[in-house]
């Protein structure tokens, strides 16, 4: 128990909180919000890149909806308004996003960690609209329509994300040509020997040193103290941190014993044997391809992977921050790094139902989908949620980036060597509890990403300085716990 209570204080001591002096005006972090500092949130809210032609739309729970074709082709629900509109609009194809969802019969609220009280959603009626190759630029005419309805919980369009576009530092090497990349480029090469000290004023605690050759580089781990956790724990071969991201090489022989298996699937026989939807899923899904093989063809959810939760003193590469949970491998951006949002809400029930202690988001954007935050709030009750800030050196105050500024998302900053802000970091300048925004909007924490090395597909290895590198540092350091 009392091993239990340090390795919280630690995480909590050496993973700091977003907090930032420059904002000598801001009113002291857990002070409330007054009607004069809301700052009002419609002027923000604009039309982003989104998918041509796609309409989401949540009818309200108690509508019934029967979906079909009518006489000349096109979609119907049963709702004579709605039907209505889909001639209009010439809508070709609905499909409810999530059949199995239930609706919700009891009012049920939920508060956030720092304060923030709402209504928790259900998926029931979101449904998916095409619209008719003619009619594809009528997209915001339909959802405006749409939302005037009194059947309509709300309509909007399909945004798309991207993963954070994360610096390479380094080339894709092997792990004994990296280690002699960065003996050639010394500025690049962060000592472990610089960070590593055993923690102020607790004593019985050492710090452990794994056996990867190239841990003496991942400096980020001494930085945080994980090394002197690791003396009470190295996590727990029951915990699952999914990766939302462009897939993992599952076969990377530094991540191959580190995949999550579904325990109700068997493999290769054709068959949808835990009946959740989806054939053959032993590992993850492709929400891009729509298949069982979650592999990656960009590298960026291969490196996040690793960050958090690589096979840790098995003699090769890297140190993961969590040495025994299981990566969960949902494919839900392109090999361009693109997503949009029905599909990231898919993928987010699917870690959700599947049991993920922690789902990692190293992705961002400006723009506000209903439906991602109704997935990510109804997830919120049994993971937690982790999100890179981005890369753009913007303060949350000008704009806040989605999903890591939502008050139950812990948004992650990145920090250099020396422990300061890196610069390309978004930030939070008043701080992870005080927000001026109505639905308190923070990023949360900072963690390390600025050099870091891990796994890229091919069994090889790669430096990356971003955002995307800090927030699975804190997904695999909340798994341990
Ligand atoms: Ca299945
Ligand atoms: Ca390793
Ligand atoms: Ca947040
Ligand atoms: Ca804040």
């Amino acid at each position: 128990m009392i091993k239990r209570l340090l390795v919280l204080l630690l995480l909590f001591s050496s993973i700091s909180l977003a907090q930032n002096d420059d904002c000598p005006t801001c009113p002291p972090n857990g002070s409330d919000n007054t009607e004069y500092e809301v700052i009002k949130l419609e002027d923000q809210i604009g039309y982003g890149e989104f998918v041509e032609g796609e309409v989401l739309v949540k009818f309200k729970d108690e509508i019934n909806t029967v979906l079909g074709k009518s006489g000349n082709g096109l979609a119907v629900t049963g709702i004579a308004s709605v039907d209505a509109l889909f001639q209009n609009y010439s809508v070709a194809e609905v499909n409810k996003l999530f059949p199995k969802a239930k609706r919700r019969v009891d009012k049920e609220t939920f508060t956030t960690f720092n304060g923030y009280t709402f209504e928790r959603p259900s998926l029931h009626n979101i449904h998916k609209l095409k619209l008719s190759e003619e009619k594809q630029r009528s997209v915001f005419e339909l959802i405006d329509e749409l939302n005037e309805l009194p059947e309509v919980e709300y309509a909007e369009p399909n945004y798309i994300y991207s993963i954070v576009e994360d610096e390479p530092v380094s080339p894709e090497l092997t792990e004994e040509e990296l280690i002699e990349w960065l003996d050639n480029n010394p500025e690049y090469k962060p000592m472990n020997s610089e960070y590593s000290s055993s923690p102020d004023g607790i004593s019985g605690i050492n710090n452990v040193t794994p056996n990867d050759p190239l841990y003496s580089q991942q400096w980020g781990i001494p930085a945080c103290q994980i090394d002197a956790v690791w003396d009470s724990t190295t996590g727990d071969a029951d915990q699952i941190i999914a990766i939302l991201d462009t897939g993992v090489d599952w076969l990377h022989p530094d991540l191959q014993n580190k995949i999550w298996q579904n325990p109700g699937e068997i493999a290769g026989n054709g068959i949808d044997d835990d009946g959740n939807g989806f054939v053959d899923d032993i590992r993850g899904w492709d929400y891009i391809n729509n298949d069982n093989n979650p592999t990656d063809d960009n590298s960026h959810g291969t490196h996040v992977a690793g960050i958090a939760a690589a096979e840790t003193d098995n003699g090769i590469g890297i140190a993961g921050v969590n040495w025994l949970a299981k990566i969960m491998p949902i494919k839900v951006f392109q090999s361009s790094g693109r997503g949009d949002a029905a599909t990231i809400t898919e993928g987010i029930v699917y870690a959700s139902e599947h049991g993920a202690d922690v789902i990692n988001m190293s992705f961002s954007g400006t723009f506000r989908s209903a439906t991602m935050e109704n997935a990510l709030s109804s997830a919120y009750a049994g993971s937690i949620l982790i999100a890179s800030a981005g890369n753009e050196g913007v303060k949350i105050q000008a704009v806040p980036f989605y999903p890591a500024a939502l008050s139950y998302v812990l948004g992650i900053e990145a920090t250099s060597g020396s422990g300061n802000e890196a610069e390309f970091s978004n930030y939070d300048s008043d701080g992870p509890v005080y927000s001026s925004w109505s639905e308190l909007f923070n990023y949360e924490l900072k963690a390390p990403g600025v050099n870091i090395i891990s796994t890229v597909p091919s069994g090889n290895y790669r430096a990356y300085n971003g955002t995307s590198m800090s927030a699975p540092l804190v997904s695999g350091a909340f798994a341990i716990y």
